[in-house]
C-alpha cells in the first residue's frame, strides 16, 4: 500500500527548471512535492551550462537565490568572435546595454537545493518508479517509490514535468507536433585546474573545427571542440584534446592556458522542440519540451524562463481561479522557445565545420564578416545573445 498526501503542484525533475519552478511556487504560498530519480550530489555535480542571460540573473535575484551568483558570478560585455586569423569583438553592453554572467548550472541547482532545504520543504532524491496518472481528471497523481523503498501516491492539482529531454512526461502529450534536426557533429567539454587566458568567452571558427573557450572562475577553464558526431572519448587523450584547442584558437603571442583535465565529456548536438507544451492539467517545461545545440547558451535560460512563465501561469489559477495564463502558457513559451532555437541554430551553422564543402565554408565567412562589420547584424546578435523578450518575475 501506498502512503498517500496531497500538495498542490507535483514537478518531476530537480533540474534548473524544476527546482526554479518549486522556489517560485513556495514564495507564492503554493506547496510542490519535487521528485528526482537522481540523488542530490550526481545532480549537484552535473557539468552543464555556464551562460545567463541579464533576465535569467535578474529572476534569480528575484526568487532569493542571487547571493553567491552576485558575488562569485562573472560579468560580461561581450563575446569574441575569432575566424581567419583575427579576433573581434562583439560588444553586448554597448549595442544593446545589456550584459551576459558565467555562473555554472551546477552553482545554479545547489544554491535552489538550499533554498529549498533551508525552506524546510523536502527534495524526494534518488526516487524510483516515477509515475504520472490522470492529466486529464481534476486530480492527476504522481507516483514514486522513495530512496528508503516506500512507495508513495501524491494527489495533486497540476504536475509539471520538469524532467528533461530523456523523462517521462513529454510521452504523456498526445498528438504532440515535434521538430528535430540533428547535426553531424558533437561538442568535446572539459573542465581544466587553468586560470583563464582570456576575460570574455571566445567562439573561434576555425580550418580544424569550431572551438569555444569559456570559464567558471579565475582559476577554472571550460572549453569545448567540435568532434564528429558519434565520437568515442579514447580517441581523445589529454595532449591531443590541448593540441587542438592551441591550433583552433592560436593567435600571434598568445596561447591557451593550459591545466589538469578535471572533467571530460562528449555532447550530440540537437534542435529539437515539441509543442504543445500543456494536456490537460500536465505542463512541459524546459529540456523536457525542447532543446537547442550549446552554441549560443540558450538551454539553461529557457528552462528558466519557462519556470517564470509558469509560476505565474499557476498562481492565477491556483490561488485566483483564471485559467487564462494557464491556457496561453505553451504558445507563450513556444514563441521564445522558437527564437532561441533560430538563434543556436544560426550561430551553430556560421561557426561549425563540415568537412569538403566550400560553399558552406564560403557562407560562413561571409556571415562571419557581416556581424563583425555590420553594427546591425552585430546588434542583432548581442539582441538574441543577451535574451529577446526574457520574461521577467513581476
Ligand atoms: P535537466 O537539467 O535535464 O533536469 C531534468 C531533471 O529531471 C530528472 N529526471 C527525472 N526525475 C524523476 N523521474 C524521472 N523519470 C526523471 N527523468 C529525469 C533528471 O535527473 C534531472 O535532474 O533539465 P532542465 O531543468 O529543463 O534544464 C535544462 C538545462 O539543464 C539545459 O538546457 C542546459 O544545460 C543546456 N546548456 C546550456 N544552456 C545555457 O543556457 N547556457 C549554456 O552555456 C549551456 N551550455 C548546455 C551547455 C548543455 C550542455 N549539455 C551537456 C547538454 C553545455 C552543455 C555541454
Ligand atoms: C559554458 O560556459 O559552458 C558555455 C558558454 C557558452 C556557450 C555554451 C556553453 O555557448
Amino acid at each position: 500500500m501506498a502512503v498517500t498526501s496531497r500538495a498542490r503542484v507535483g514537478i518531476v525533475g530537480a533540474g534548473p527548471a524544476g527546482l526554479m519552478l518549486a522556489q517560485l511556487l513556495t514564495l507564492r504560498g503554493i506547496d510542490c512535492v519535487v521528485v528526482e530519480n537522481r540523488s542530490r550530489e550526481y545532480c549537484e555535480a552535473r557539468q552543464r551550462a555556464g551562460m545567463l542571460e541579464a533576465g535569467t540573473v535578474a529572476a534569480l535575484r528575484a526568487a532569493g537565490v542571487g547571493k553567491r551568483l552576485d558575488a562569485e558570478g562573472l560579468e560580461h560585455d561581450g563575446i569574441f568572435l575569432q575566424f581567419g586569423g583575427e579576433r573581434h569583438h562583439v560588444n553586448f553592453r554597448e549595442l544593446v546595454g545589456r550584459t551576459v554572467t558565467v555562473y555554472a548550472q551546477t552553482e545554479i541547482v545547489k544554491d535552489l537545493i538550499a533554498a529549498r532545504l533551508a525552506a524546510g520543504a523536502p527534495i524526494e532524491f534518488s526516487a524510483s518508479r516515477v509515475s504520472v496518472s490522470g492529466v486529464t481528471s481534476d486530480a492527476p497523481a504522481l507516483c514514486y517509490v522513495d530512496a528508503a523503498g516506500v512507495a508513495h501516491e501524491v494527489t495533486c492539482d497540476v504536475i509539471a514535468g520538469c524532467d528533461g529531454f530523456h523523462g517521462i512526461a513529454r510521452p504523456l502529450v498526445p498528438g504532440l507536433s515535434v521538430y528535430e534536426r540533428c547535426y553531424p557533429y558533437a561538442w568535446l567539454g572539459i573542465l581544466a585546474d587553468a586560470a583563464p587566458s582570456t576575460d570574455e568567452l571566445i567562439y573561434s571558427r576555425h580550418e580544424s573545427g569550431f572551438a569555444l573557450y569559456s570559464m567558471r572562475s579565475p582559476e577554472v577553464s571550460r572549453l569545448y571542440l567540435q568532434v564528429p558526431a558519434e565520437e568515442a572519448l579514447d580517441a581523445w587523450p589529454d595532449d591531443r584534446i590541448w593540441a587542438q584547442l592551441q591550433q583552433r584558437f592560436a593567435l600571434p603571442g598568445w596561447s591557451v592556458s593550459e591545466g589538469r583535465i578535471t572533467d571530460k565529456s562528449i555532447t550530440p548536438m540537437r534542435s529539437f522542440v515539441a509543442g504543445p507544451m500543456r494536456h490537460g492539467r500536465l505542463f512541459l517545461a524546459g529540456d523536457a519540451a525542447h532543446i537547442v545545440p550549446p552554441c549560443g547558451a540558450k538551454g539553461l535560460n529557457l528552462a528558466v524562463g519557462d519556470a517564470i512563465v509558469l509560476a505565474s501561469a499557476l498562481s492565477a489559477l491556483l490561488l485566483e481561479g483564471s485559467a487564462l495564463l494557464a491556457d496561453a502558457y505553451s504558445g507563450t513559451c513556444l514563441r521564445r522557445v522558437w527564437r532561441a532555437t533560430q538563434f543556436s541554430h544560426f550561430m551553430t551553422s556560421m561557426t561549425h565545420v563540415l568537412p569538403d564543402d566550400p560553399f558552406d565554408d564560403a557562407i560562413q565567412h561571409a556571415q562571419l564578416r557581416y556581424v563583425t562589420t555590420s553594427r546591425a547584424a552585430a546588434t542583432s546578435l548581442a539582441e538574441n545573445y543577451a535574451g529577446y523578450e526574457s520574461p521577467s518575475l513581476t
